[in-house]
């Protein structure tokens, strides 16, 4: 048998060679079939895993998602590079409509939750350790970058909160990362989607089983939002008004008070003291947000749907959003072991130990099908990165341990059956592979 340094150095050697074969030079493509272009919150944890590799490529990869950055502020989930096969494309997002796209690249337009700043934090970090001109290239692009950082945090907190909720409102699940997570059925049961313009899938062509991707009257739902958001011309205020999914997303607002925090300390470092105040205010305010939604009965966060008001319960991995931003010690102990017990990684039929989308437990579960139960290690990832940020070594190592270990089967997948450790969706998934560098440089 192979031992642990040879194991390790393998798993390390693919991961890089995944990221080589996604890179196009200027972007890394989120996954080589599927997903042949750049990815919002994918480019985040892409650049943390190129940070291991090349300081100056994970610079690159940031930059080129910020060069898509609309005038008022949203990063848009999607960049388009010229492949064709991607549905739904430029073709039909439309965004020339839209008064503040910007002009020169083809973009989608709607957004994902805002991880960039963790980003920025870690190649910065790199880049110290290094030293010489991988510390001066960092240093320079904070500078450079910083105003499209604190803009993009700044039009989440006013566009995405006019009331100063605290919680971010989505318009399309695509907006959560989190697709077709149990979440948004409740929201999605009164979308009804009548007569549309006819369009083709091109995902399900792309996986070994059709059965591991949204359905179509999923689909269906997905598309009439966005020919909704044309409608409104991509006017934030129309959306609001005439839109038939608008949900208060926990997850994205524990994302932004998280973030914020980080941007607060990136921009005190750099001596924008003023900003730096904005972003820990919104910090506050979002962590609050998060803490406030969470149920008393069950320990978890819950989205809200603003349509009806209703509280959305249902027991997927949305609900820990407090373990990334913090809060409340109390709620914080009490999901830590919820997060370990039988309901979720210590479930005792699990082949590895790591949260899966949905609560095995949950009516809503699925196996195999995409958000509603498979496990996806960026989400690992991230519930790793802010435990040890908050000082909790225990369950990051746990969380890192058993990825490394689901990982070793060198297939990078997009997520994991949970029993059987299975590869579903999509292969050489770029964040796969990037999150695996991190962890294997930890
Ligand atoms: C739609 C790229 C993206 C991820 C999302 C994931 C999936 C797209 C799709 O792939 O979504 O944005 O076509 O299914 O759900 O989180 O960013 O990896």
């Amino acid at each position: 048998m192979e031992d642990d340094t040879a194991g390790t150095a393998r798993l390390g050697d693919a991961a890089a060679d995944v990221l080589r074969r996604n890179d196009l030079g200027h972007l890394t493509v989120a996954a080589p079939e599927l997903y042949p272009h750049q990815w919002s919150w994918d480019t985040a944890f892409i650049a943390i895993g190129l940070s291991h590799l090349s300081v100056s490529r994970a610079i690159i990869e940031m930059s080129s998602l910020l060069t898509a950055q609309w005038r008022r502020g949203m990063i848009p989930h999607i960049v388009f590079d010229t492949a064709p096969g991607y549905f739904p494309g430029p073709e039909r997002w439309r965004t020339a409509v839209a008064s503040d796209a910007p002009a020169g690249v083809r973009t989608s337009g709607i957004c994902q939750p805002p991880v960039h700043s963790v980003a920025v934090a870690r190649i910065l970090d790199q880049a110290r350790r290094r030293g010489g001109a991988d510390r001066r290239a960092a240093e320079d692009f904070l500078t450079e970058s910083i105003d499209g950082w604190l803009a993009w945090h700044r039009w989440l907190a006013t566009s995405r909160d006019p009331e100063g909720s605290g919680l971010v409102e989505i318009h399309h699940s695509w907006e959560s990362g989190m697709d077709n997570s149990p979440r948004w059925d409740a929201p999605y049961s009164r979308v009804d989607a009548g007569e549309m313009e006819p369009f083709t899938r091109n995902d399900t062509t792309h996986v070994t089983d059709a059965a591991e991707r949204p359905t179509d009257a999923e689909y269906r739902r997905y598309i009439w939002l966005v020919d909704q958001m044309v409608a409104a011309r991509y006017d934030e205020e129309a959306i609001r008004r005439t839109i038939d999914f608008r949900v208060a997303d926990v997850f994205a607002s524990a994302l932004l008070a998280l973030s914020s925090e980080i941007l607060a300390e990136l921009a005190a470092g750099a001596g924008r003291h003023r900003d730096a105040r904005d972003m820990e205010e919104i910090a506050a305010r979002f962590r609050s947000g998060v803490i406030a939604a969470v149920s008393p009965r069950s320990g978890l966060a819950q989205d809200r749907d603003l349509r009806t008001g209703a509280w959305l319960p249902t027991a997927t991995i949305g609900g820990f959003a407090p373990l990334l931003c913090g809060g409340d010690a109390a709620v914080l102990r009490r999901q830590r072991e919820l997060l370990l017990g039988p309901e979720w990684c210590g479930h005792p039929d699990l082949r590895h130990a790591v949260p899966p989308s949905t609560s095995p437990t949950s009516p809503e579960f699925r196996p195999r099908q995409y958000w509603r139960g498979p496990q996806w290690p960026v989400i690992t990832w991230l519930f790793g990165w802010a435990a040890r940020r908050r000082g909790d070594e225990a369950l990051e190592g746990q969380l890192r341990e058993e990825s490394l270990r689901q990982l070793g089967d060198l297939r990078f997948a997009e997520y994991y059956e949970p029993f059987t450790g299975e590869a579903l969706g999509s292969r050489w998934q770029s964040w796969t592979a990037a999150v695996t560098l991190d962890w294997l440089a930890s």
